[in-house]
């Protein structure tokens, strides 16, 4: 599957909304006129009236489903964005131009938030040239040094992305530096009570198999020459990283060394979240919105 597929079938779905907190921004207008060229195009586009109808007018961009909301102050953008969502008049929440924690603490909200009792967690789906499937990372953005009850639930937000994308039972590699659980290894350790754990139907919906060195993961052949057999080696769709660290350079990695086209999301809300920011190109920031259209 490619990212370009996500976005086809984004578009195909039965129409969702997307709530905008601050959309009174050139970025989000020029996101919104290439999804509305694709067919996506029911958006609550929240922030300065004005701004926002200036800028859409600047752009030529024109709709009967854009609706425009005014708010005050980006945080009170932030507060209606999420109000609509927790409401269900809108399907997905993106961030404007706010700071995120002001978006974050909105959806932590008690009251009105989008908590679910699980954890947020990001998901990042990559089409990487010398891979032969969308590869999902998780988590390179929100939990810092993840113990292994939060790795569970990350898995899971990965496993129901990776899923709701079409992939069929997702095979996920705990990736660590070695495939053998050394005690002195925290992630070896987590990897095989991940693993055990999915073998006795406590994490369900997925294969998983780990520890796994990065190589073994993803290269059958690296798989066959260290003596790794299973179902996961070689043709992993999921890797769980060990800390947000080692899997926000290893994101990062991928985009600028390995030419790696990407989309994310932030899982586990009663929405899915996309949280684009500045330095993300115009080409990810419409694939983190198709994926998010897709796991809504
Ligand atoms: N999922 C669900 N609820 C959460 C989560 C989560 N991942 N994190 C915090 N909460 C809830 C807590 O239950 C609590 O009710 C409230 O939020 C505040 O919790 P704190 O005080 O632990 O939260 P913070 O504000 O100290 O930390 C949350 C952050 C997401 C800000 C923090 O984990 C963080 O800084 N993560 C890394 C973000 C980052 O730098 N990414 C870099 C790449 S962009």
């Amino acid at each position: 599957m490619k990212l370009q597929t996500v976005l086809e079938k984004a578009a195909g779905l039965q129409r969702k909304r997307i709530a905008v907190a601050s959309a009174d921004d050139y970025e989000i207008a020029e996101m919104v006129r290439q999804a509305m060229e694709y067919g996506i195009h029911d958006f609550l586009l929240i922030g300065d009236e004005a701004g926002i109808y200036r800028i859409l007018e600047e752009k030529k961009i024109s709709g009967s489903s854009l609706e425009i909301v005014h708010a005050g102050s980006p945080a009170d953008a932030a507060r209606i964005a999420v109000q609509a969502v927790h409401a269900k008049e809108a399907d997905v929440l993106m961030k404007g131009s706010l700071p995120t924690a002001v978006l974050m603490k909105e959806v932590l909200n008690k009251e009105y938030g989008l908590r679910t009792g699980q954890i947020l967690s990001h998901v990042a789906a990559f089409e990487v040239p010398l891979y032969d499937r969308l590869i999902f990372i998780t988590d390179v953005a929100m939990n810092i040094n993840p113990d292994l009850q939060q790795k569970v639930q990350i898995t899971a937000n990965a496993v129901r992305a990776a899923s709701k994308l079409g992939v069929d039972l997702p095979k996920v590699a705990p990736v660590a530096a070695v495939e053998m659980v050394n005690p002195s290894m925290q992630a070896t350790v987590d990897a095989a009570s991940l693993t055990q754990m999915n073998r006795r139907g406590q994490i369900k919906g997925c294969l998983i198999d780990g520890p796994m060195a990065l190589d073994i993961a993803v290269s059958t052949e690296a798989a066959r020459h260290k003596g790794i057999g299973g179902e996961v080696a070689g043709q992993a769709d999921i890797l769980l990283m060990p800390n947000m660290e080692a899997g926000n350079v290893f994101y990062k990695s991928l985009i600028y060394f390995a030419g790696g086209k990407v989309g994310g999301i932030i899982a586990g809300a009663s929405a899915p979240i996309v949280l684009t920011s500045r330095s993300d190109s115009a080409e990810s920031k419409l694939y983190s919105l198709a994926m998010a259209i897709c796991t809504a």
